[in-house]
């Protein structure tokens, strides 16, 4: 067995062993009271799922196993030239609990090199679809016509034991993760290259490598790769893309069909595909204005004529945030650090001081401020990735770290079959109605 598989098994024995305990003697103590608003808007804040790799806080943002973003650009294994951390050690990290060594992370770099053969039929599968499908539609299919290769549907048909089920999930895991940034290359390059397809390096990190295959071999664009993979990687459980993924995995479907649901999750625009939607939007204020530079006055009217068009102002806003998304920020102190003068980003931060009084003097909307979708497509114009319909294909590569370690937690500790309750507005209204007192008959 390897060292990661070791190590998770032996976390996962104990804390099976706790969540029983523990639900010997609590399992029947409330922890939540359901409004009614909250089953007509989307379940909002119910407690209703375990997802052990990361915590959401509406105010301090994401924390991965207890690190928040700022700690994470610290103390993770940095790729080779020391500068941002590598998502690899992100994965271990969700996966097992520990910030990894540098020689860990180096031996998961190899695993995954090791695994990234992606089977033949993906590719010819890909090359039958129009070049101008979607490159999430075309993630998706890759995605699941993978399935061929599941272990753990292979071991399920053989008559698994159910306290195994975790082995061949991390084996899927581990496998997918590492093909992703293969299969997400080939469909950027087929889809804007005219099919010249540059080969994996496999002396390089699972980010540098992604960067490479892409076709930009900038160093500080290799950086913008690492952290972008990282800080996308996991936003606790509720999310789209991770409850989909969790749903789906909870029929014991297998991580290649769970993880294909859960992207087809994240293209949806009021979830990642806001980032493409973000530049987009950039790209027709700036061609409306005629201008590159446009002042805090013409960006106001903008999104005025945005919002009186009956449209949401993409990257702004949040169903649990109510601060500025740190992923925002990290992503803004990278443009800081390493960019200087781009006109695309100098109107990312207009942006920012404009809409949230805006979006305040609203009265309605919850969150005024930017998620993580607000600025990274002005990192990625920056460094000439300008085709934004792939945007959110980079954002999936990396969600696939959270919850395909969140899918394997699941198998290992034997979470059932997910089925809350509906009711039907009928229901609701009987549910309201006084109760008729009873008669007594004399
Ligand atoms: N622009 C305009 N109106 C907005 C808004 C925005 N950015 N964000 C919220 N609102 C509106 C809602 O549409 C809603 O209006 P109605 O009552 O007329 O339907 C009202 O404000 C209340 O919404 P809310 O409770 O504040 O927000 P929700 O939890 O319902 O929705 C989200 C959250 C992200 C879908 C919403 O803020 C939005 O549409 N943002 C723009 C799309 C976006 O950036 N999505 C990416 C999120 C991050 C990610 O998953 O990648």
């Amino acid at each position: 067995m390897d060292p990661l598989k070791q190590k998770f098994s032996k976390k996962a024995s104990v804390l099976r062993e706790e969540i029983r305990g523990m639900l010997k003697e609590h399992g029947d103590k409330k922890v939540d009271e359901v409004k009614l608003k909250q089953i007509y808007g989307g379940a909002r804040g119910i407690k209703m799922m375990i997802w052990e790799t990361s915590q959401l806080d509406p105010i301090k943002g994401i924390s991965f196993r207890g690190f928040h973003i700022p700690e994470l650009r610290e103390k993770l294994p940095k790729g080779p030239d020391g500068k941002e951390p590598r998502p690899e050690g992100l994965f271990w990290l969700m996966l097992v609990g520990e910030i990894p060594t540098d020689d860990e992370v180096h031996w998961l770099t190899q695993q995954w090199t090791r695994r990234s053969n992606v089977p033949e039929h993906v590719f010819r599968l890909l090359d039958s679809l129009p070049t101008d499908t979607h490159p999430m539609t075309q993630f998706v299919t890759a995605i699941a016509s993978m399935q061929t290769e599941s272990c753990f549907a292979r071991r399920y048909n053989e008559g698994i034991n159910k306290a195994d089920y975790w082995d061949p999930t991390y084996e899927d895991t581990m496998n997918l993760i590492a093909r992703l940034p293969r299969i997400a290359a080939y469909i950027y390059r087929r889809s804007y290259h005219d099919g010249k397809h540059i080969a994996p390096d496999i002396a390089q990190d699972w980010a540098g490598n992604f960067a490479h295959m892409l076709g930009n071999v900038e160093p500080d664009f290799k950086n913008l790769m690492r952290l972008y993979l990282t800080i996308h990687a996991d936003h606790e459980g509720g999310n789209a893309s991770a409850h989909t993924t969790h749903l789906v995995g909870s029929t014991l479907s297998d991580a290649y069909l769970s993880l294909a649901a859960g992207m087809s999750a994240l293209a949806g625009p009021l979830h990642g595909l806001a980032n493409q939607e973000v530049i987009k939007w950039i790209f027709s204020m700036l061609d409306a204005l005629g201008t590159t530079k446009p002042s805090k006055e013409q960006i106001a009217d903008y999104v005025n004529s945005t919002l009186a068009a009956g449209q949401v102002i993409p990257g702004y806003g949040h169903a649990v945030l109510r601060e500025p998304d740190p992923r925002f920020v990290a992503q803004k102190r990278f443009a800081e650090a390493y960019i200087k003068g781009d006109d695309i980003v100098d109107v990312v931060w207009k942006v920012f001081d404009v809409v949230p009084p805006i979006l305040q003097s609203l009265g309605k909307v919850k969150n005024p401020w930017p998620n993580v979708d607000a600025h990274s497509g002005a990192l990625l114009v920056h460094y000439g990735l300008t085709e934004y319909s792939f945007y959110t294909v980079l954002f999936g590569v990396s969600r696939a770290l959270g919850v395909l370690s969140a899918l394997c937690w699941a198998r290992a500790l034997g979470f059932p079959l997910e089925r809350p309750k509906s009711v039907t507005t009928n229901w609701v209204k009987g549910f309201l109605a006084p109760k008729q007192e009873t008669v007594e008959k004399s």
